[in-house]
């Protein structure tokens, strides 16, 4: 059951008989999702399939934290969801301010009341919008100090029936076009996308002398997803 001030999309399923089917799975796996699924996390339907698992997202963001350029001191997350990793990279302590960014009204509402549920919202500066339209105007100045963090669609769970991933049909963003449009505001940049992704796509958009670095994170012996660290991170 929603709380009385949460929009009629957003839910707190408290029992099976209440998860609508597509979701179920999911909502099996919710506290690996989120350990405080109970203290009353928030998520729209939809927002349950790109929601990053805590013991992941927890993962990605110590590494950012220990490899993130020097001087870098602001972390950008492009797509927020309901917010499970701006919420992982609050708990890390080592940023000045997060500065997250959705699209959908609802899933920023969620997004808000589980940094709350987790304790750190004073540490997130919010944003409803396009993300490459809001780096470009409101996060412009930030940009020498910034890393961006995106964990964008990867147009649905139908990614798992191709072998090889293609990045540049991804949906609704290609690799390229996510390339494309952060490298302008950062050239350090940490990718989440399929664990299927092609790695020669990948490897295309690294400039001549540069690097990127792939690692997969995995629960219980499988690969979840794979993030690409595009630039200057120390990635151990
Ligand atoms: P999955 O493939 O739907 O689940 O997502 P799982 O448990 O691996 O399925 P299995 O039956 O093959 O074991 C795996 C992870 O990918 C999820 O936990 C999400 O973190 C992530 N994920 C899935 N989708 C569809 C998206 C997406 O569209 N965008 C983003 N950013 N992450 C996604």
């Amino acid at each position: 059951m929603a709380d009385e001030d949460a929009p009629p999309e957003v839910h707190h399923y408290s029992s099976l008989q209440e998860v609508p089917w597509d979701i179920q799975n999911y909502w099996a796996q919710r506290y690996r999702i989120f350990s405080k699924y109970d203290d009353g996390v928030w998520l729209t339907d939809d927002a349950w399939f790109g929601v990053t698992p805590e013991p992941v997202a927890n993962k990605i963001a110590s590494q950012i934290a220990d490899s993130a350029p020097a001087g870098r001191s602001i972390l950008v997350d492009a797509f927020a969801g309901a917010g499970g990793n701006t919420i992982a990279f609050a708990l890390t302590g080592k940023w000045k301010r997060i500065y997250a960014i959705e699209k959908n009204p609802a899933v920023l509402k969620c997004a808000k009341h589980n940094a709350k549920v987790y304790g750190v919202e004073d540490k997130i500066t919010w944003f409803e919008g396009d993300c490459f339209e809001i780096l470009k105007n409101q996060l412009k100045e930030l940009a020498p100090y910034s890393v961006v963090f995106a964990s964008p669609p990867w147009g649905g769970p139908g990614y798992r029936s191709d072998r090889v991933f293609n990045l540049k049909t991804m949906e609704p963003y290609s690799l390229q076009r996510l390339y494309d449009e952060y490298s302008v505001f950062s050239k350090h940049m940490v990718l989440y996308i399929p664990r299927t992704s092609d790695l020669k796509q990948i490897a295309k958009l690294v400039p001549a002398g540069g690097k990127a670095t792939v690692m997969h994170y995995c629960m219980e012996g499988a690969s979840k997803a794979l993030c690409i660290f595009y630039g200057d991170f120390n990635v151990s």
